[in-house]
């Protein structure tokens, strides 16, 4: 078996291992005003400032917090003699009690000046609240992530030909061929001592029992390492709001395939990385050597600007855990599967995680929805993440875009988290609601749940500013890709922007248009635009709101009247737009109205401007025709007044969609997106051993 290896001149120098503290902890360290000594013996006064102290600092952590015995806020110099530092323990340990939290060491630092230790103080369970990290698990195929979750949360090591992973698949097919191909959930749970509280029965977690006796319960979502689902793991990168990515990479295959695809992914999104590198007990020393070699190389580059940190033991785990939200460390963690090797050090660090998100109660709420589900004798149930605010059950949001850009009231019927009915659900908690008053086929993934107060608007048009990292030849206007901002997924085409054309490593102000229906987008949010291989990140600049776009299609009416006027009313380059597939995707997924809407906007034998007009007379659900718009009224570029050269010479201005593309949209083999029978929650059935959905 091979051990830990630390490949020659990777260690982190000690410069790099001095990493600046994080906000939170500066902050933490700020109200220090302790001496080191004040913990020895408080009078009742210094005892009740020290509670108040450390119960502000709890509740600033979310319900637990670093403390250290042993060093002062002062400049003297730090340890305790033995008697002094059992004493300011002991009173530590008293003053947790008195807050209903326990507090463990994390470690202790012994030298000739006295002994100093950091404490982790955590509030104990509440049956009805625990503390939620989410942890998106990334990494090429094959390299241990599903058998990683299942060994974890099950406590039972793998045999190296995939028993542990077959806990977490539900669908047939994924048992079958052993490939993740969905979003996958599974939860590990930590007490206030930080033990891990699952306890698989007959193979199978009972969630509710997890949550019930966990202070803070880690989600992992299990994404696919395969290609053909790419789609599906950028959907659980960006709408599942992962707090951590776990990057796993397989000693033996190394930096393959889509590894460096994941890990530019959360570069983009600004999520904290780790690496897990499996299947140690199988990987030649050498080669091991080599990967972790690749590796460092790769995070310390300047497209990364990662600070790589081996974890060898308790000590690299706290420093590193600690030092995390930072972004900049990336621990790196040797694990195996199969013997067990290192995964004590990886379960402690997962402990030590806290969820990014700040605390925000006091917000407007707003709740994004990743999934939607039709639940026999509850009825429609939307699941996802609240990203702000408070929400409570009966509370009265709004829900949309519908097709028409529009929001209608909705009353929230029941919450659950994590398969447990709860009361509420505040920033950053994943949960699930069951609505009242409404069919299946009016919710879909990508809409959200807001506080009235937010006066939500839709847009089909934005403007983002774009890099794009990866486009074998050129994009320019009218290139349609798919757009993926929070749970938002939509395919988007580019009306304008303020460059001709664009190649890899180019930025650019760009104007998009998304092309089945309106959405809801707030500046600022982080985006990914691919198609294919071809990807591009970025941020939103500026949500144009509806309004604004239904101004823009009716003087694109008048235009046209005019023309027709003057003999011109040529529709060609309309005709060649509408016969994009989006309308066949939006047939097959949506019927109804959306059906009949689809079909006049995008069946290119049914598409004549007058007859398009007249058959949708009043509010205009569909977006603005394309080529006129663009031609007419884009604010964005004057570029686009005119055909930019490179858009006549190249054949990628109107890319047709790549087979890979084509896949993609549709790549989950069970891709029945709106209704699901066996759902995570609100339901009387016993829960399937992980949650999974197809996205
Ligand atoms: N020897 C050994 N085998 C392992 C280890 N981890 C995983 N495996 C095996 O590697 C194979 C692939 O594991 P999976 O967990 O399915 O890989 P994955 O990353 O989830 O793959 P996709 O879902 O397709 O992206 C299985 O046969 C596991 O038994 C390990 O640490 N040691
Ligand atoms: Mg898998």
């Amino acid at each position: 078996m091979a051990s830990q290896v630390v490949p020659d001149g990777i260690t982190p120098s000690p410069e790099e291992e001095m990493l600046p503290l994080n906000p939170l902890q500066e902050n933490l360290l700020e109200n220090f005003v302790i001496l080191k000594n004040t913990l020895v013996s408080p009078d009742d006064k210094v005892f009740d400032q020290l509670r108040s102290h450390l119960q502000e600092k709890i509740c600033d952590g979310n319900g637990e917090t670093l403390f250290e015995v042993g060093v002062g806020a002062d400049d003297s110099v730090s340890g305790l003699g033995n008697e002094e530092y059992e004493a300011s323990v002991a009173s530590l340990q008293s003053l947790a009690d008195t807050l209903e939290s326990d507090c463990v060491l994390l470690r202790e630092k012994k030298s000739k000046t006295g002994t100093q230790g950091q404490f982790l103080v955590r509030r104990k369970a509440d049956s009805q609240d625990f503390m939620e990290v989410r942890v998106a698990v990334v990494g090429n195929v094959d390299a241990g992530k599903s058998t990683l979750l299942g060994v974890l949360t099950h406590g039972e090591l793998d045999n190296g030909r995939g028993t542990a992973r077959m806990k977490l698949f539900r669908h047939k097919h994924e048992m079958e061929t052993g490939r993740t191909s969905s979003v996958g959930n599974d939860i590990l749970g930590f007490d206030s001592q930080g033990k891990v509280v699952n306890k698989p029965d007959h193979g199978h977690l009972d969630w509710v029992k997890i949550c019930e006796a966990s202070s803070k319960v880690v989600t992992f979502i299990d994404l696919a390492g395969h290609e053909r689902y790419l789609k599906t793991t950028v959907f659980g990168m960006t709408g599942h709001l992962p707090d951590f990515t776990m990057l796993m990479v397989g000693a033996n295959a190394g930096v393959v395939g889509m590894t460096k695809e994941h890990l530019g992914l959360a570069l983009a999104l600004s999520v904290p990385v780790f690496v897990i590198v499996t299947k140690i007990d199988m990987c030649p020393p050498n080669v091991l050597q080599d990967t972790l070699r690749l590796l460092h190389k790769i995070l310390k580059s300047a497209g990364c600007r990662k600070v790589p940190l081996l974890v060898r033991n308790a000590e690299d785990v706290v420093v590193s855990a600690t030092n995390f939200v930072s972004e900049r460390l990336c621990p790196i963690f040797q694990v195996s599967n199969v013997s067990g090797e290192n995964l004590e050090l990886l379960t402690m660090f997962l402990n030590l995680l806290s969820s990014r998100t700040p605390q925000n109660d006091n917000d407007p709420a707003q709740f994004q929805i990743d999934d939607t589900y039709q639940v026999p004798g509850v009825g429609v149930v939307v699941s996802g993440t609240c990203l702000k605010g408070v929400i409570r059950v009966n509370d009265t949001l709004l829900l949309g875009p519908n097709g028409l850009g529009d929001f209608i009231p909705m009353p929230v019927k029941s919450i659950h988290r994590k398969r447990m009915p709860v009361r509420e659900v505040r920033g950053g908690q994943t949960a699930s609601f069951a609505l009242k008053k409404i069919k299946i086929h009016d919710v879909r993934k990508g809409q959200v749940l807001v506080d009235p107060a937010l006066n939500p608007t839709s847009c089909w048009e934005f403007k983002g500013e774009i890099l794009v990292l990866h486009h074998p030849t050129t994009i320019s206007t009218k290139y349609q890709a798919m757009v993926h901002v929070g749970s938002v997924r939509q395919t988007a085409s580019i009306i304008a922007m303020d460059k001709e054309c664009l190649r890899t490593g180019d930025k650019a102000t760009v104007h998009f248009r998304f092309i089945k229906h309106p959405e809801y987008l707030k500046n600022g949010l982080k985006m990914v635009f691919r198609e294919g291989r071809t990807k591009a990140v970025g941020r939103v600049l500026e949500v144009i709101p509806k309004v604004a776009s239904l101004q823009h299609q009716k003087n694109h009416k008048i235009m046209k009247m005019v023309k027709q006027a003057g003999g011109e009313g040529g529709s060609g380059q309309q005709q060649h737009h509408s016969g994009y597939s989006g309308g066949k995707k939006q047939r097959s997924r949506r019927g109804g109205k959306h059906r009949s809407r689809a079909n006049n906007t995008n069946n290119p034998g049914s598409s004549s401007p007058t007859k398009q007009g007249n058959s949708v007379p009043a509010a205009p659900p569909s977006p603005p025709p394309l080529s006129t718009t663009t031609t007419q009224s884009s604010p964005v570029s004057p570029s686009t007044q005119s055909q930019p050269p490179c858009q006549a010479a190249s054949s990628t201005h109107v890319t047709p969609l790549s087979p890979t593309t084509q896949t993609s949209t549709s790549t989950s083999p069970t891709s029945s997106t709106t209704t699901h029978q066996r759902p995570d929650n609100h339901t009387s059935l016993p829960p399937p051993a992980t949650s999974q959905v197809s996205a």
